[in-house]
């Protein structure tokens, strides 16, 4: 079974002002769309690999074979992140954090606006194309901003990722060309906090298990 790239969940303009029809149609179905259709290719001798999930696919790296390890770590990232960076962006709502995940914001920020802050901080610091994550520690709970470059995965670094903010310019420029500052600040409005605190409880709910 290859790797499928999901449905948005919503219309193509459905984040309008924030993030502009024409981008989200290009961004989706054909950005995406090459990730996928580039790892199923560099897979297609590979069945075993292809029965795994992206996530476990991608933290397994290293047994990946070494003819299309970089490819593999290239377009299964940019799978992995995009599938989670269009659950967490919708139709702007006023829900804020819930649970345990405000009480982490709390913890190791503050406020809430202390850690978009913080966020955009090291977005606005992006060289190059990658991208700015919330990640979480799953043995410790504590939470992290963490910018990588290209496609990396914030599983490479043992972390799991809550929040995805695409920094490549492909996911702003056709309508703030090079005013990421605005993307930025329009980004903010269009994330779903329902959503990241539900992968928040989701990771530690795994992470106890594990320990079990
Ligand atoms: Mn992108």
């Amino acid at each position: 079974m290859a790797y499928q790239l999901s449905n948005l969940g919503y219309d193509y303009d459905a984040l309008e002002p924030a993030i502009d029809t024409q981008t989200m149609k290009l961004h989706h179905d054909v950005h995406h769309r090459a990730y996928v259709d580039q790892l199923n290719k560099a897979l297609a001798h590979y069945p075993d690999l292809q029965n795994k999930t992206i996530e476990d696919l991608l933290m397994q790296i290293n047994e990946v074979p070494k003819e299309i390890r970089t490819t593999v770590r290239n377009s299964g990232g940019g799978h992995a992140n995009h599938e989670l960076f269009w659950k967490n962006i919708g139709p702007p709502n006023r829900v804020k954090p819930t649970g345990g995940l405000a009480e982490s914001i709390r913890e190791g920020f503050g406020t809430v606006d202390t850690l978009q802050d913080q966020m955009t901080a090291a977005a606005l610091k992006v060289f190059g194309s990658g991208w700015t994550f919330l990640a979480i520690d799953p043995a410790t709970g504590k939470l992290e901003i963490m910018s990588l470059p290209n496609q990396d995965v914030v599983m490479l670094y043992g972390k799991s990722p809550l929040l995805a903010c695409d920094v490549w310019e492909h996911s702003y420029y056709l309508k703030y060309e090079n005013r990421r500052p605005e993307y930025l600040k329009a980004f903010w409005d269009v994330v779903q906090w329902e959503a990241v605190s539900g992968r928040f409880d989701s990771v530690l709910r795994k992470s106890l298990s594990a320990v079990k």
